[in-house]
């Protein structure tokens, strides 16, 4: 057979990818597809467009099958329910791999494999995968599409409920592959469910292997994905390209690949605006905070991105941010009006849910969202009802809607310049010992403060509840390389910088601790504008202007923390503030302990900083 014309020997038919070659002239592109073709062997092949048609046209193919459910078209229009299989409902962090030459580059925070020996693994998973299936190529941007932040990347998927989803959560189709020109590089990613259809092989709902394995190959930029049809697992635009494989792009020239939310920060009087963007482990309301309503008058919060942040530095040495993604792909047990009411006008329509369970009107519900109705199919897809005693809803449901239907989306979400950021937050879920806010002293100290990221166990995650878990910069999961060398090139952004006192000012905020009695001391929710204020105006602040020095960091001065109409007691407020100097001398030593594990790759400057706290500390 000539060049443009593949057999597939299984089936003895012919196909093409002459639709490819008619779109594109990136001779990297096609060859790349072909050869993933020849090898996993798909019955047919679909060049995605990209357009609503196509997404009309493959989630009315998954309805006639039954494999997914059209919601009321009343209620919640163009909107689909899929229930998973009940064991393909999570990343998988023990089959997710990084595979580098020398085992020292994954570092301890990642499981490493050789890549010849990863790439022996899994030619044989791959051969003939697709078999009985079609192969949809995706080109896709990370990012507005040509801006200088965004990157592009081509995944090819047996899944059409991923075409689905990756239509949703990134800018896929036809205009994405005109913007990778005729040399330019792009992301390859091969994924597939695993799971061939022998002849006349019925399939299933939510076909997946037992086997999976997520790789990622940080020396050539590319991504396989075996296996598993979930989110992180399979949408690879999504934590595999743009933390994993971005973060190691980003170490290698010099920008910033961050699992950060990025908001607007409106002075509604002043008429000033800034951009933040902030860092927390999980289950401690990233979404929430990225679509925050303050209580506060005067103040305005608006969403670039509730998940991924990509800074490069602009002409004017500051660091400018896209969201890279294009949805919100988000947990919904606990989301409800009072939560989130951002997030439940964003996925009235247009909207795919995964594992969340079917309401008599063939609608959505979910733990937390409202008083549980009399009757609902759970995401079992059985008969359920509040008596049944167990969640309807899995834990990790979730929902895929546009970022556009955020009702409260940042002006600027799709500028390709990006928005400039004046600062980053960290945080945690802490019961005692973090104070509700505190700066850092500078761009070292502030490196320093997100690589002592950790946060408290909840009944979400494995492990004792309340443990304290270290997620240095909430990347623990995501970071595609050696964390000591993560804080290294962290600071070395102070370098790369032309003038560093350009560079976003650094903060800490821990909105969960509490009293003796267990209680919370803050608020929290859309009180923590209050927080979002003080941090706004240290930005614009001379020196030490509304605040005071602790041997910690910075941490608001008396009276600069907008309390007007906040019930909160003296007392309380002393609590929330108070430096309990045993408790972070303990915190320093479990950090030693944890930075120890990366021998030599730890930068000296992270030792220089944890000796001065301690210093400073033992004089307090
Ligand atoms: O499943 S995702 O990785 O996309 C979301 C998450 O687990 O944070
Ligand atoms: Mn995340």
């Amino acid at each position: 057979y000539n060049n443009s014309v593949l057999l597939n020997h299984y089936t003895k038919r012919f196909y093409s990818i002459d639709t490819l070659k008619s779109k594109t002239n990136n001779k990297n592109v096609i060859n790349w597809v072909e050869e993933q073709a020849k090898l996993c062997k798909p019955d047919k092949i679909h060049i995605c467009d990209g357009s609503n048609e196509e997404f009309e046209r493959l989630t009315s193919e998954l309805v006639q099958k039954g494999f997914i459910t059209k919601l009321n078209p009343n209620k919640r229009p163009n909107s689909f329910l899929a229930r998973s299989d009940p064991s393909d409902v999570a990343r998988v962090e023990s089959s997710t791999f990084i595979c580098t030459k020398d085992k020292v580059d994954a570092g301890p925070n990642n499981n490493w494999k050789d890549p010849k020996d990863m790439k022996a693994t899994l030619n044989p998973l791959f051969d003939g995968c697709m078999k009985g299936r079609t192969m949809y190529v995706m080109p896709y941007s990370m990012g507005p599409i040509n801006s200088p932040i965004s990157h592009v990347g081509v995944q090819v998927t047996d899944s059409p409920f991923v075409v689905c989803n990756m239509k949703i959560m990134t800018r896929m189709g036809d205009e994405a592959l005109k913007s990778i020109k005729e040399n330019d590089k792009f992301v390859p990613c091969l994924h597939s469910v695993g799971a061939p259809l022998k002849e006349g092989q019925k399939d299933v709902a939510w076909p997946c292997n037992s086997k999976k394995y997520i790789v990622h190959y940080p020396e050539e930029y590319s991504i396989a994905s075996y296996g598993s049809g979930y989110g992180g697992n399979a949408l690879l635009g999504k934590k595999c390209f743009s933390l994993r494989i971005a973060s190691v792009m980003a170490r290698d020239n010099g920008w910033l690949a961050e699992h950060m939310l990025i908001l607007g920060l409106t002075n509604e009087i002043s008429g000033e605006k800034k951009y933040v963007a902030a860092a927390f482990p999980s289950a401690c309301g990233k979404t929430n905070l990225a679509m925050l309503t303050p209580t506060i008058p005067g103040w305005k919060v608006e969403t670039v991105g509730d998940d991924i942040c990509w800074m490069k530095f602009g002409k004017d040495g500051r660091l400018y941010a896209i969201n890279p993604e294009n949805g919100f792909f988000g947990v919904a047990p606990g989301t409800s009006s009072s939560s989130n009411p951002n997030a439940l006008e964003a996925i009235k329509k247009n909207t795919l849910f995964t594992n969340v369970a079917l309401t008599s009107d063939n609608d959505v519900w979910w733990e937390g969202l409202s008083t549980p109705p009399m009757k609902a199919v759970d995401w079992h897809g059985n008969e359920w009802s509040p008596q049944s005693g167990i969640p309807a809803a899995h834990p990790n449901s979730r929902f895929t809607a546009p970022i556009s239907q955020c009702p409260v989306i940042d002006p600027s979400w799709n500028d390709p310049k990006g928005v400039p950021i004046s600062a980053i937050i960290f945080g945690g879920r802490r019961s005692s010992t973090i104070p509700l806010v505190y700066q850092a002293f500078d761009w070292k100290h502030g490196t320093f403060m997100g690589a002592s990221t950790a946060s408290e166990l909840t009944a979400a995650a494995e492990g004792t509840l309340g443990q304290l878990r270290h997620d240095p910069f909430a990347m623990l999961p995501f970071c595609g390389y050696n964390m000591g060398d993560y804080f290294g090139h962290w600071l070395s952004m102070e370098q790369n910088s032309k003038d560093a006192s350009k560079l976003p000012k650094i903060f800490y905020v821990n909105w969960f601790r509490k009293n003796k009695n267990g209680k919370f001391l803050w608020p929290g929710f859309g009180e923590n504008s209050r927080v979002l204020k003080w941090i706004f105006e240290r930005c614009n602040a001379k020196g030490e202007e509304g605040a005071q020095q602790s041997p910690i960091g910075y941490i608001p001065a008396k009276k600069s923390l907008d309390l007007d109409g906040l019930d909160i007691s003296k007392d309380s407020l002393r609590e929330l503030f108070s430096i309990d100097k045993n408790e972070w001398l303990n915190d320093l030593s479990s950090m030693r302990k944890y930075c120890s594990q990366f021998g030599n790759r730890l930068p000296k400057e992270i030792e220089n900083q944890m000796n001065q706290l301690e210093n400073r500390l033992n004089e307090y």
